[in-house]
């Protein structure tokens, strides 16, 4: 019918340092976007499920060493691999099939996450945009914003690889150089209640116009 045509799901991304209370948010606004009837999923990145998730984890925990160029790769592939795919057996688990059929996508991290990060180990900027052009853009894109300190101060780091304040004070400049007008920067600093209700109403916002037929779009708009 022309309703299931029409109306789309949103790609609704979350960034920002580690600790800055991205994955409890999404879990809130997983929840509440469900509980009000809304066909939607939490999705993350990296996702460790796969053969290429895998090997990611393993370097981030600092069971492997990757040459800092392949590892941006393999974080791209696997992004690559979650997208769409016309040979896959398996098309309704991949992002575009999904928003096509209505279902709106929180993802925690992306490729936003891909350039900070590495362009923080001293990769040239340019080319670690390159690998993520033609992935699906995000129809929003929401920054929860902490200092490196506070985040630090946050219970402390795990073991993961990249979990150190320094490193953490360039990610924040990294952010802050590919950040565009078109985010929505939330004070990460707020009470988990008020960082929530800010975050619903830009991604209900959002919903609505990518319901109202704006068409998805590819990477780097
Ligand atoms: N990370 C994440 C990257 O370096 N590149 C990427 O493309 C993505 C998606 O992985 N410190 C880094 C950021 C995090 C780490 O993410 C694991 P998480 O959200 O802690 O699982």
């Amino acid at each position: 019918n022309k309703e299931s045509i029409s109306s789309r799901g949103a790609l609704i991304v979350l960034e920002g340092l580690d600790r800055c209370g991205k994955t409890s948010q999404s879990g809130r606004l997983y929840k509440y976007l469900d509980e009000q009837g809304h066909s939607v999923e939490s999705w993350r990145f990296p996702d460790r499920n796969t053969g290429v998730g895998q090997m990611i984890s393993s370097y981030l925990a600092n069971k492997s060493q990757l040459d800092d160029h392949a590892i941006h790769l393999l974080f791209s592939a696997n992004r690559w691999e979650k997208r769409s795919d016309s040979i896959s057996e398996n098309m309704q688990s991949l992002m575009e099939e999904k928003l096509k059929s209505g279902t709106t996508l929180i993802v925690d991290r992306y490729s936003y996450s891909g350039v900070a990060f590495s362009s923080s180990k001293g990769l040239d900027i340019e080319w670690c945009k390159a690998p993520e052009i033609g992935l699906l853009a995000p129809d929003l894109v929401v920054y929860l914003d902490i200092s490196p300190e506070k985040a630090a101060e946050r219970g402390g780091y795990g073991d993961e690889r990249y979990e150190q304040l320094e490193f953490q004070k360039k990610v924040a400049g990294s952010y802050l150089s590919l950040r565009d007008s078109s985010w929505k920067v939330i004070d990460a600093t707020l009470s988990i209640e008020d960082v929530e209700k800010k975050l619903r109403e830009v991604v209900l916002d959002c919903m609505m116009t990518c319901h109202k037929g704006k068409p998805l779009s590819q990477l780097w708009p």
